[in-house]
C-alpha cells in the first residue's frame, strides 16, 4: 500500500481539534447558502477571506475565526457543523476524537448552555450513525477573560453529573490568540478544573512565551501541551522550560500544517516533530483545524511520515500515543487500544517501502 492510503487506513487518534476551526467547504457553503438571502455584501466578502489553506500570520487566523463565528452564530448551525465534522473525521478512519469547542453566547440567539447541549446532542446522534466515539473539552478561550472562564467551567461542571453528557465531557481545553492576555490570571479556574476532576488541555508556546509556559508547567495543572513550538532549544527555548516538559513527560499535540501555515515553523522539515520524535518524547499528530488549513488527520501523517522518514513501526505507535494520552478512563481506554491495535496488526507489513 502507498503511504498516503496507508496513512489513511490507519485507526487514528485525534486530541486537537477546534470545532468551529474544522469546517469542510462544503459545511461552509451549506451555512453560506442558508444565509444568502439575509446578507449577500457581507457574505461574498466572508467567502473571499475565510479561503481555505493558505499561508497566513496567526493574527489572520483569528480574523477567519471571527467569520466563521458570524456563520455559525445559532442553534442549527452548530448542531449541523457539529454532525458534518464528526463525520468526515470519521471517514478519515478516526476511531476516537476529543472535539473543542468554545461555548459563546449570543444575546437573542443562543446562551452557553444551548450552545453545549446542541453540541452535545448532535455529538450522540453522529455517534449513532458513524463507528467514531467523541469526547468534548470545553474550550477557555485566553482572550475573552477570566470571568468568561469562569462561567465555562461552571458549565463543564454541570456536565459532569448529567447521565447523558456526562460521559462525553472530559475535560478543559484552553486556547484563544496566545498574544491575547495572560494564562496566570487563568490558573485559579484551572485549579478547580482540576479538583473537579476534568482534564486539562493548554496551548502552550504557540508563540515565544517562555515566561508564561514554565508558570503553567509549574503549576502542575496541565495534562496535555498543544502545540508547544516554542518549547524545544532549537527553536530558543529555555534548558529548564525542556527539562520541565521531559521531566512531567507530557504528551505533546502536535499540528504540522496549522505551524506552517501559520507561519509560526518555517516548513515541515523545521517541524518540531523531528525534535521530540528523537528525545522520544510522547506526542500526538492532530489537525488543530482541518477546515482553515485544509487537511485532515491522514494528510498530516503522510506529512510527518514523509518529512521525517517514519517506518510502520513509528507510524503504530503515533497511533497508539494517542490512545495512551486521549482524556478517557482507563477501562475505556483499555477497550479502545485493543481496537486500535487490531486494526494495527492488520496492517502490518503491508506499507511499500518508501
Ligand atoms: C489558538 C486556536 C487556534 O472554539 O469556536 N483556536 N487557538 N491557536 C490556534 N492555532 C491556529 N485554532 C483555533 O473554534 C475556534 C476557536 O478555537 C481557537 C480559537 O479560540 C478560535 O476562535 P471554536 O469551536
Amino acid at each position: 500500500m502507498e503511504l498516503l492510503d496507508y496513512c489513511r487506513s490507519l485507526p487514528k487518534v485525534e486530541l486537537h481539534a477546534h470545532l468551529n476551526g474544522s469546517l469542510s467547504d462544503a459545511t461552509v457553503l451549506k451555512l453560506l447558502s442558508a444565509r444568502e438571502q439575509q446578507d449577500g455584501d457581507f457574505l461574498a466578502s466572508a467567502e473571499v477571506t475565510i479561503k481555505r489553506g493558505h499561508q497566513r500570520t496567526l493574527e489572520e487566523c483569528f480574523q477567519v475565526f471571527r467569520i466563521l463565528h458570524s456563520i455559525t452564530d445559532n442553534l442549527e448551525a452548530m448542531q449541523t457543523i457539529t454532525q458534518d465534522v464528526i463525520q468526515e473525521f470519521a471517514a478519515d478512519n478516526v476511531k476516537y476524537l476529543e472535539l473543542r469547542t468554545t461555548p459563546k453566547n449570543i444575546p437573542n440567539k443562543m446562551t452557553k448552555k444551548e450552545y453545549m447541549d446542541t453540541v452535545l446532542e448532535a455529538t450522540v446522534e453522529a455517534m449513532k450513525k458513524s463507528n467514531i466515539r467523541v469526547c468534548l473539552l470545553l474550550s477557555i478561550d485566553r482572550a475573552r477573560g477570566v470571568e468568561d472562564a469562569w462561567s465555562t467551567l461552571q458549565l463543564a461542571k454541570e456536565y459532569l453529573t448529567h447521565d447523558v453528557f456526562g460521559p462525553l465531557v472530559c475535560g478543559l481545553d484552553v486556547s484563544g490568540n496566545p498574544h491575547s492576555g495572560d494564562l496566570k490570571d487563568y490558573l485559579p479556574v484551572l485549579q478547580e478544573a482540576q479538583k473537579c476532576g476534568l482534564k486539562l488541555a493548554v496551548h502552550l508556546a504557540e508563540v515565544s512565551s517562555d515566561t508564561e509556559t514554565l508558570t503553567m508547567l509549574n503549576s502542575g495543572l496541565v495534562d496535555r501541551i498543544g502545540h508547544g513550538t516554542f518549547i524545544h532549544p532549537d527553536a530558543g527555548g529555555s534548558k529548564e522550560l525542556h527539562a520541565v516538559v521531559r521531566k512531567q513527560n507530557l504528551p505533546l499535540e502536535l499540528c504540522i500544517s496549522s505551524n506552517i501555515k501559520s507561519g509560526t515553523v518555517k516548513s515541515a522539515c523545521h517541524h518540531h516533530l523531528g525534535f521530540w520524535k528523537k528525545e522520544n518524547h510522547p506526542v500526538v499528530i492532530c489537525t488543530d483545524d482541518k477546515g482553515v488549513f485544509s487537511t485532515s488527520l491522514s494528510e498530516e501523517f503522510y506529512l510527518g511520515a514523509q518529512t521525517f522518514h517514519l517506518s510502520e513501526g513509528d507510524l503504530h505507535s503515533l497511533c497508539l500515543n494517542g490512545v495512551d494520552a486521549a482524556f478517557l478512563p482507563q477501562v475505556e481506554k483499555q477497550k479502545l487500544r485493543q481496537e486500535v491495535q487490531k486494526d494495527l496488526d492488520s496492517l502490518k507489513g503491508k506499507l511499500t517501502c518508501q
